[in-house]
């Protein structure tokens, strides 16, 4: 077979992502963890990967991987608490974080909002409150003022899309909802809680703002069934575009649900940061219910669909290529801020995470700007309604023991972030 070599661009960023809740442990001011001791989940966060005091030898390990930047998130719940009371030795441990970061020569890629939110703040409402937006901008203030010298690259929220089908649609995380209205009013919300950190994060000159945008390739479960390739399309056009229009645009809408001017949200993008993990597949439900589609189960994945993670998710690095290009083709850089697999057999961890990196490398001959790529995750971690059983980790973790061992994967991936080349089959 033809071979060639694909070299990336110089500066290019290699890591990976974690997030506070699902490493550090002992989140007790979030909702998440209110959540888990209301016994609404199987498994409880506890300690976590104990994150929060090993924070330092991760990071070593970090290095040994050939790492050359790190995606954290900083836990509003720590920094404030309880409303208006701001923990100084909370901010002081992410300056020590970040400061172990640069020490390293990891770049360091700040995440101020993954999927937990004060657990005061969802006794007011959460983001259904219209006041969450100035609240997150008042913490934003005060996180930009400890950190914002020695960061270059925000995102201020994670997957906004997920956290509202997770938290708002399908009831899986706090406050467990159900409601479409709802789920509008908090994606509003969080549409202008960015573009009111974005100018917050722009005090200092070198910020480079951006989302997490979670993006799969929806397909319609029945290609032949005109509902499902409407419910489908409806699908793209909610998740995928209607919020990356209003955060350049300025304006949100989805046909026959939401149209919306959000002026201050307009031009509040510097880069598009990505996840994707594969294609999703849906068809369109008669039955009433916050949104008129569901994923197809396993009982019912069409035929193209050959290879599935662990956790029963599609595997299609062609999709990541497809993506890619068409943000691309929007015409601003892309940080991949995650992409990554539970698999039992690391092999086919591997297998997964080099045919994305091919994808990546072909897109980027392509045309599209990638300026760096996050596997998911640094280490084993909580996996939200999962549990633990999903590990999706470069470094497998003992959580009776704390004890951190590297996977074949990850020494695999190190030699792509030491070369910053990959094969490519021709
Ligand atoms: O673990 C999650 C993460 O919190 C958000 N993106 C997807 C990951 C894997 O499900």
């Amino acid at each position: 077979m033809n071979q060639s070599t694909f070299a990336f661009p110089q500066d290019f960023l290699w890591g990976s992502a974690t997030s506070a809740h699902q490493v550090e442990g002992n989140n007790v001011h979030s909702d998440w963890w209110a959540w888990e001791q209301a016994g609404r989940v199987k498994e409880r966060s506890g300690l976590a990967c104990d994150h929060y005091r090993r924070f330092a030898q991760d990071f070593d390990l970090a290095v040994e991987l050939g790492h050359s930047a790190h995606r954290f998130s900083v836990e509003w719940a720590r920094i404030e608490p309880e409303e208006g009371r701001w923990d100084d030795e909370a901010l002081a441990h992410y300056v020590d974080v970040v400061r172990a970061l640069r020490q390293r020569h990891l770049e360091p890629i700040a995440t101020l909002h993954h999927f937990t939110t004060p657990q005061w703040l969802l006794e007011q409402g959460g983001w259904v409150n219209p006041k969450s937006v100035e609240r997150f901008a008042r913490y934003v203030g005060k996180v930009a003022a400890a950190l914002g010298d020695s960061i270059r690259y925000w995102i201020t929220i994670n997957e906004p899309m997920v956290y509202v089908r997770m938290h708002y649609i399908q009831g899986l995380g706090p406050p467990g909802a159900r409601d479409l209205t709802q789920s509008i009013q908090v994606i509003e919300h969080l549409i202008r809680a960015h573009a009111a950190a974005y100018p917050v994060l722009h005090s200092a000159p070198h910020a480079q703002v951006s989302i997490a945008h979670h993006m799969p390739a929806f397909r319609p479960c029945r290609r032949w069934w005109p509902w499902d390739r409407w419910v489908t399309s409806l699908t793209d056009q909610a998740f995928n575009w209607a919020i990356l229009e209003a955060l350049l645009e300025g304006r949100w809408s989805v046909p026959g649900l939401v149209s919306r001017r959000l002026p201050e949200a307009r031009a509040t993008l510097d880069f598009f940061g990505v996840n994707f993990y594969g294609r999703q597949f849906i068809r369109w439900v008669p039955k009433p219910g916050p949104w008129p589609a569901e994923s197809c189960d396993l009982g019912h994945h069409p035929r193209e669909v050959t290879e599935r993670t662990s956790l029963g998710w599609d595997v299609h690095p062609e999709s990541f290529f497809h993506v890619l290009s068409r943000v691309g083709r929007m015409g601003k850089p892309i940080l991949v801020t995650e992409n990554g697999a539970y698999m039992t057999d690391d092999a086919r961890r591997w297998s997964y995470l080099r045919r994305h990196l091919e994808a990546m490398a072909r897109a980027t001959q392509a045309g599209a700007c990638v300026i760096g790529y996050c596997y998911w995750s640094l280490l084993d971690n909580f996996e939200w309604a999962d549990g633990y059983t999903p590990r999706f980790g470069l470094i497998e973790v003992d959580y009776a023991t704390q004890r951190r061992a590297i996977r074949e994967s990850a020494r695999r991936y190190a030699d792509i972030c030491r070369t910053n080349r990959i094969t490519l089959a021709a």
